[in-house]
């Protein structure tokens, strides 16, 4: 079986792995750069699925004004790689409600540090049709591939009132098509059967996996 690191220095938590077959440790490796503890559980239920070898770094990174996610999140990679020097991964995210005209999408980070999921709720007082989506772009950077980007969406609603205590940010108010329950009362790995990040971050995984083929990006 092959198995990877997962090292966390920030949240506490460290996992050894190596390559029985051979014994070596895995080489290739990078950083998760984000300030999201949820977030950060999220990716890390799915990476470990896959065994890399990673750790995740709290820094936060310039989030410049734009409409497009991938934009936000390109910036943010390079930004955080001109600092890290090592092969970074990160996500932009935002919740786009129909009814609102796609509000707040990228400016989800900062309306739910402002008027949060109750006033999402308030905007939404009245409304019958109550559609909306979770994007995530995730933006990957080494010397050796240069940038690449994934995404991932689920569509589904906007609930009449707040449901469930797991999860983070807007999760007591969404509910994903084909459940009736909101993120926020699903557990992690439900949660990512459905969200927008683990799609997103699947497509990456899917790719970065094949790169084991390829030279080493990082040496221990
Ligand atoms: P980093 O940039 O440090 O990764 P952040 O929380 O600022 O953390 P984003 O800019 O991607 O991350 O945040 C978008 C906001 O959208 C986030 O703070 C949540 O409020 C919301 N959001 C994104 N994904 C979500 C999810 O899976 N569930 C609930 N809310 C989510």
């Amino acid at each position: 079986m092959l198995r990877g690191v997962a090292e966390d220095r920030s949240y506490g938590e460290r996992l050894e792995y190596s390559d029985n077959r051979s014994g070596s440790r895995i080489a290739m490796r990078f950083v998760l750069v984000t300030t999201n503890k949820g977030k950060a559980s999220e990716f890390s239920e799915i990476f470990r699925e896959y065994g890399f070898n990673f750790r995740i770094e709290p820094m936060a990174t310039p989030e410049i004004q734009e409409d497009d996610l991938r934009e936000i999140a390109r910036y943010s990679v390079l930004y955080a790689y001109k600092i890290l020097r090592e092969p970074v991964l990160v996500e932009d995210a935002g919740l786009f409600i129909k009814a609102l005209n796609g509000f707040p999408g990228p400016y989800s980070s900062y309306v739910y540090k402002t008027i949060g999921v109750d006033g999402i709720l308030k905007l939404m007082e009245g409304v019958v049709r109550r559609g909306a989506r979770f994007e995530s772009a995730l933006a990957f950077y080494s010397p050796l591939t240069e940038l690449k980007i994934f995404t991932g969406a689920v569509e589904g609603r906007i609930s009449e009132e707040p449901r469930g205590r797991g999860g983070f940010g807007f999760d007591p108010i969404f509910i994903p098509d084909g459940s009736v329950k909101t993120f926020a009362e699903m557990s992690l790995e439900e949660k990512n059967r459905f969200s927008h990040r683990a799609r997103a971050a699947r497509k990456f995984a899917e790719w970065f996996k094949t790169l084991k083929t390829l030279p080493p990006i990082y040496q221990d």
